[in-house]
């Protein structure tokens, strides 16, 4: 049994620990921290959990196996390097950390303890609809891929939610997706920002983002983050011989008045439901086995950091801002992405 200590028992927190306490097997939630005491509270007596002031005494106590970052962007990075310190596995929700020089950090604490104990909540890479995209790709069917277009669309956001969000908290999933995807590095990004939805209130919304790959295929990702009718995660590959696309998802079709009909998700928690319980239990086996991490790691999160940079630089500038990685450190040389 792995016991897991959770910090931040927000929105994806509380999720996470459901799919923990009534879903996965092999873990067992033993603690739980926020910088909301309250909710913490309630939380923790739920589940019968210890309940932690700071994430720092949660990551040090005893009882805690393995530790899930499930606060706020800004403030995964303290807690992965406490656990890093600690030598104890993490799981960091998206982003790794909101810039590039907190990557960085992260990547060298971990480089020197010398094994890899990060994993971060990339749960594309798990989800089946974009696996199955990948096989038809790999599989050669569709041949060279040329463009790949997406749209990230959210039914809305909540107010705290500013304009970088829209590539630091929102389109950084397909910006690991298609490094993932498509195998190599996103090498510039462009942002082009249209007509303003009067849904988002002040918010630029949406926006269009140019990724170009290493290879030179060309992705695009129309961001929308106030649509209304619901969540909806779309993306199609366009190869020299064939396309491929994310098929819909609904399990039914309503016939009705005169119009055929499929339900949308509500949410990412609808939409990725199996995604997210298949790559916590993964990682839940891995610790169980001694295996180091071996999902989406402090290098992906940095190089994901470093597009996402580039990004809201091109959204404030309007130009063409090309991508520069630092050379990979040996402990992720054999990671797929090259
Ligand atoms: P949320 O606001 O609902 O919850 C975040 C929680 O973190 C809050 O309870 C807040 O009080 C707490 N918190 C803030 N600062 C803290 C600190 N210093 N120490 C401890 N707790 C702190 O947000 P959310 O939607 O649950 O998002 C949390 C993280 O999960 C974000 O990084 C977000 O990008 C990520 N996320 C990932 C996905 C996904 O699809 N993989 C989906 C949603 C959120
Ligand atoms: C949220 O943090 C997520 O990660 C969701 O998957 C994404 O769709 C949403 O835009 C983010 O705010």
């Amino acid at each position: 049994m792995i016991n897991v200590g959770v910090i931040g028992t927000g929105m994806i927190g509380q999720d996470h620990i459901r799919r923990m306490t009534t879903v996965l097997s092999g873990v067992k939630v033993t603690a739980v921290s926020d910088v909301d005491a309250a909710t913490a509270r309630t939380v923790g007596e739920r589940i019968g959990a210890a309940v932690h002031t700071t994430g720092q005494e949660l990551v040090a106590d005893p009882s805690v196996d393995a530790v899930l970052v499930c606060s706020w962007g800004p403030t995964h990075e303290q807690y992965v390097l406490a656990a890093i310190a600690a030598g104890k596995p993490v799981f960091c929700e998206k982003p790794l950390a909101t810039t590039t020089e907190a990557c960085r950090r992260i990547i060298e604490a971990e480089t020197a303890y010398g094994s890899r104990l990060v994993q971060v909540g990339y749960m594309r890479r798990y989800d089946n609809a974009y696996r199955a995209l990948k096989a038809v790709l790999d599989s050669g069917q569709i041949g060279t891929p040329l463009l790949m277009h997406c749209a990230h669309r959210n039914p809305s956001v909540p107010p705290v939610y500013e304009k970088d969000m829209a590539i630091t908290d929102t389109a950084v999933h397909e910006i690991d997706m298609v490094r993932w995807m498509l195998g190599e590095e996103i090498t510039a990004v462009r942002v082009l920002v249209p007509k303003r939805s009067r849904n988002g209130g002040a918010l630029q919304d949406p926006l269009f983002l140019l990724m170009e790959m290493a290879g030179g295929a060309i992705v695009d990702v129309e961001i929308s983050v106030n649509i209304r009718y619901g969540y909806d995660i779309r993306g199609e590959i366009v190869g020299e011989d064939g396309t491929a696309a994310l098929g819909e998802l609904s399990p039914i079709l309503v016939r009705r008045a005169g119009q055929v009909a499929t339900p949308v998700p509500a949410d990412w928690r609808e939409r990725f439901l199996r995604a997210y319980d298949i790559e916590l239990q993964e990682w839940i086996d891995g610790i169980a086995a001694e295996i180091p991490a071996s999902g989406p790691s402090s290098w992906d999160g940095y190089a994901a950091a470093v597009v996402s940079d580039a990004g809201v630089s091109a959204l404030h500038t309007g130009q063409r801002v090309p991508v520069a990685l630092m050379d990979k450190p040996k402990l992720y040389a054999a990671e797929v992405i090259a």
